[in-house]
Parts: C-alpha cells; sequence; structure tokens
C-alpha cells in the first residue's frame, strides 16, 4: 500500500472546526440562534459600511466571516494535555501563551492550541482555549485523592483517534481518506455525554469544591464547552440578544468601543441547565448540570507588552472603582468606569504606532518605491508617505477577559480565593513542548516586514 499523498494540517483543521460546529448547534440549539443573530448583525454591519466591506474583502473571505474563531476545553490530567497537544499538531495547531487563572479565582491554567502565521490563519483561525484543572488547589485532600483516582480511570480518546495520531506523526501527515477518519474519530473526545462518571453525592462535593471540579471530574470526556465566532459589532448583538431569547452576560470583556479599536472584546449568553444521569448502583439518577454556552468575539490590534501593561493598569483602575455585577445591575456603571479610564489610552493609528503600544506591519507604498528609502530614517519614511503601516490583529486570549468568561458561565458566585500560582514550568512539562510567547511571536512578525519593506526601498533607491 502506498503511502499516498497528505493534504494540509489547514485542511484538517477547516474540517474539524466544520464538523465540530454542526455537532455543537445540534447539542445546543441556543447556539444555532447566536450563530443566526451573528450572521444578521455581520451582514447588516458590512451594509451600512462599503469601504469596510471592501477592506475585508482584501484580507478575508467574506463567505466566512461569521464562522467560528475559537471553542475551549477543560482538561483534568497531564495525560490528556500531553496527547491533546499531538492530537492538535496534526491539525497545525500549536500551543501559544500561557494562562494563568488561579489568580483570578478558577483553579486552572491554560494554553491556547492555534495554527501560527498568517497564512495558516488565514486559511482557517480555529483555536481551542484549553485549560488544566489544578488538583493541586483543592485544599480537602480526600477529595482531591478521589479526583485523581476518578481522572486516571477514563479515556478520553478514542484508540482510532491515537492509532491516527501516531500515523500523522510516523508519516508527517495524513492521506484523504485518513484525514476524515481522524476528524470523525477526534470529534468524539469532545462530544457531550450525559451519562456522568459519578453518583450524584459525588458530584455535589466536587461541585462544592468549585464547579468547575465538578464540571471535569464527573465527566467522561471534555465537552467542548463553547464555541465563538466572529461579530463584526459585538454591541449590537450583545444589545439584541434577549430579543432573541438568550440571556447575555452582564458585561462584555475587555477594552471599551473606541475609534481604533485594541485586543480583544468578547461576550457570552450564560450557560444553560442540562439533563446528567448520575450513577446510582446499577442504575442511573436523573440530575442537571450547568456548562455550555455560546460566544461573541471582536479581535482587534495587538499591543506591545508598554501597550499591554496600560491596559491592564487601566482595566484595574476601572474594576477598583466598579465591579461587574453578576447580574447585570451595575452594567452601565461599569462600563461608563471603563470608558473613562481608557480615555487615557491613545486612540489614533499614530500614537498607537509611535509611542510603541502596538503592533504593525509595514510595506512600501507605490511613492515610496518610486523615490526609494534614499538611508532616511522610519520616520522620516511615513512622514513621507513612503512606508504604510497596519495593525496586527490580536490572535491571542486576555486572562481577566477569560475569568470573566469562566466565571458567568459556572454561576456567578464561582470566583474563590485560591493561592495564586502561575506554574508555566509545570504546564509545560505536562504539555511536553514550551509555549511560544505571542509578544515574541508579534515582535517577529512586525520586524520581518519591517525589514523586507526597507529592502524594497533601498533596492530601488540603488
Ligand atoms: C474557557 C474560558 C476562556 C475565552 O474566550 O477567554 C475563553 C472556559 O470556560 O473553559 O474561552
Ligand atoms: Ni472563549
Amino acid at each position: 500500500m502506498s503511502a499516498g499523498i497528505h493534504i494540509s494540517p489547514d485542511t484538517i483543521r477547516g474540517r474539524f472546526s466544520a464538523a465540530m460546529s454542526a455537532m455543537y448547534r445540534d447539542e445546543v440549539p441556543a447556539y444555532g440562534t447566536l450563530m443566526d443573530l451573528v450572521a444578521g448583525v455581520n451582514d447588516e454591519t458590512l451594509a451600512a459600511d462599503p469601504a469596510e466591506r471592501a477592506r475585508l474583502e482584501e484580507v478575508d473571505d467574506l463567505a466566512r466571516i461569521s464562522e467560528e474563531r475559537h471553542g475551549a476545553i477543560r482538561l483534568g490530567t497531564a495525560e490528556e494535555l500531553h496527547i491533546m497537544r499531538r492530537l492538535f499538531a496534526v491539525m497545525g495547531m500549536h500551543p501559544v501563551g500561557y494562562y494563568d487563572l488561579s489568580e483570578a479565582g478558577v483553579p486552572v491554567h491554560s494554553t491556547a492550541f492555534r495554527p501560527v502565521g498568517a497564512e495558516a490563519l488565514k486559511r482557517n483561525p480555529f483555536r481551542v482555549f484549553t485549560s488544566l484543572l489544578r488538583l493541586d488547589l483543592i485544599e480537602d485532600d480526600s477529595l482531591r485523592a478521589e479526583a485523581a483516582r476518578l481522572l486516571s480511570g477514563r479515556r478520553i480518546f478514542t484508540r482510532g483517534c491515537l492509532d491516527l495520531i501516531e500515523r500523522a506523526e510516523a508519516q508527517g501527515g495524513l492521506t484523504d481518506a485518513e484525514a476524515g477518519r481522524f476528524v470523525t474519530e477526534a470529534l468524539e473526545t469532545f462530544r457531550w455525554q450525559p451519562h456522568a462518571n459519578v453518583g450524584h453525592d459525588m458530584y455535589r462535593r466536587l461541585h462544592d469544591a468549585h464547579r468547575l471540579i465538578a464540571d471535569v471530574v464527573s465527566f467522561k470526556g471534555p465537552h467542548i464547552n463553547h464555541l465563538t465566532p466572529r461579530t463584526l459589532d459585538i454591541d449590537k448583538v450583545q444589545a439584541r440578544m434577549p430579543a432573541r431569547g438568550i440571556t447575555p452576560k452582564a458585561v462584555v470583556e475587555g477594552p471599551p468601543t473606541r475609534k481604533c479599536p485594541i485586543l480583544l472584546r468578547q461576550t457570552s449568553f450564560k450557560a444553560l441547565e442540562e439533563p446528567v444521569l448520575f450513577r446510582a448502583g446499577e442504575d442511573w439518577q436523573e440530575g442537571s448540570h450547568t456548562a455550555r454556552f455560546g460566544e461573541i468575539e471582536q479581535r482587534s490590534v495587538a499591543l506591545t507588552p508598554k501597550g499591554r501593561a496600560l491596559y491592564d493598569r487601566l482595566l484595574s483602575q476601572t474594576r477598583r472603582r466598579c465591579r461587574p455585577a453578576a447580574d447585570g445591575s451595575n452594567a452601565s456603571e461599569y462600563m461608563a468606569a471603563l470608558t473613562e479610564a481608557f480615555a487615557a489610552f491613545p486612540d489614533d493609528w499614530a500614537s498607537l504606532r509611535a509611542e510603541g503600544l502596538a503592533y504593525f506591519t509595514y510595506a512600501p507604498t507605490e511613492k515610496g518605491l518610486a523615490a526609494g528609502a534614499g538611508g532616511k530614517d522610519l520616520e522620516t519614511l511615513i512622514a513621507q508617505g513612503a512606508l504604510r503601516y497596519d495593525p496586527i490583529i490580536y490572535e491571542d486570549f486576555l486572562p481577566v477577559s477569560a475569568a470573566g468568561i469562566f466565571q458567568s458561565n459556572l454561576g456567578d458566585d464561582a470566583a474563590q480565593d485560591f493561592a495564586a500560582s502561575p506554574s508555566q514550568r509545570r504546564f509545560e512539562a505536562d504539555l511536553g513542548a514550551a509555549v511560544l510567547n505571542e509578544f515574541d511571536h508579534y515582535a517577529a512578525i512586525q520586524s520581518a516586514s519591517l525589514d523586507a519593506s526597507l529592502k524594497a526601498l533601498d533596492g530601488l533607491a540603488a
């Protein structure tokens, strides 16, 4: 048998995200409603702004504008995380960034498996925010031991999936037919399984320790807990959710609405209560669990460490003044405080660039190519219109926003005090690889584009 021709990991990722989307819409009907709402608002936004439409047509695939940009799962053991890294690698998704959520009262640490590089992101930007439960943060010794025992006994990957991961690693890829089987097998890991791994009493104990612990330990696998399409107008979708019968979380996470948007804004609808069957001897006992929801996101320019420090400072300043209440009662007060604090964040592209707050790609203009660089420095070339610059989109996540998303969907009383203990080394040891530092990555994209631009200008100037 010949090895056959391997298809691109980007293609496998595209098929996988489409299959996941179809499965999730089927499992969580409210998510289908959200998708409809998002597509409608995106159409309206594009119709109202022909210039933006033309710009997006150039850089994006308009037909896929409303598709999923990410999903999220929560894992229980180091071994699960290690295999998950290999599974995602088959689809060209690699761990980027380390997020310590213990600081925000959620006992996990996380990374995002995502395509790296402009070309792969453009083909299909789907990524999965992946968290590993921190059993070491459970205080009750006997509960911790029981949780560890339950987790060590479960098998979240099918035999077929494991075989195909090994095959992809050995062959350096998968054929079209193998990829089809891989997507089918991999999907099983993310499927909702209503038959719990525990009885109701155990579920209660885990739940009382932290809802997230119950969500991970009580079930047979890491069900996908949300998917997130891209919206072009997050404020509008947030405002229209109630009319479509879905309840949005109290506030949009991230920066406020701006002329020059930065980083990432996100909101979600609240997780639904779903029927579960708990073990009861040989039998099953009916109960329920709340975990799965839908989210939307709007991405904008990536910030440098300096820009990010300013963002973090202004966000903390806002939250010291006004903490968003779970019931939404002070949502407008919070939004006003946020807008006021962020008045200190420059809101024009020229300042964001000149002050080193955000990342941009550079490209020579026609005019610049005609005139040549002639030894001029960057600022002069920009002032003379020889170089243009465009924002680099932020492709990662924000820990404070992620904590807000976790909390509103775990039940709003879920925040607890854990000893903040970032543990990136431990996480990377479990993962079996280092995570890519997102700032280094954006900086490299920026400097490569600048080098190439200066070379192009010099080439003609000579
Ligand atoms: C992950 C929450 C984080 C985001 O978009 O920030 C996240 C989870 O609830 O498991 O998905
Ligand atoms: Ni999310």
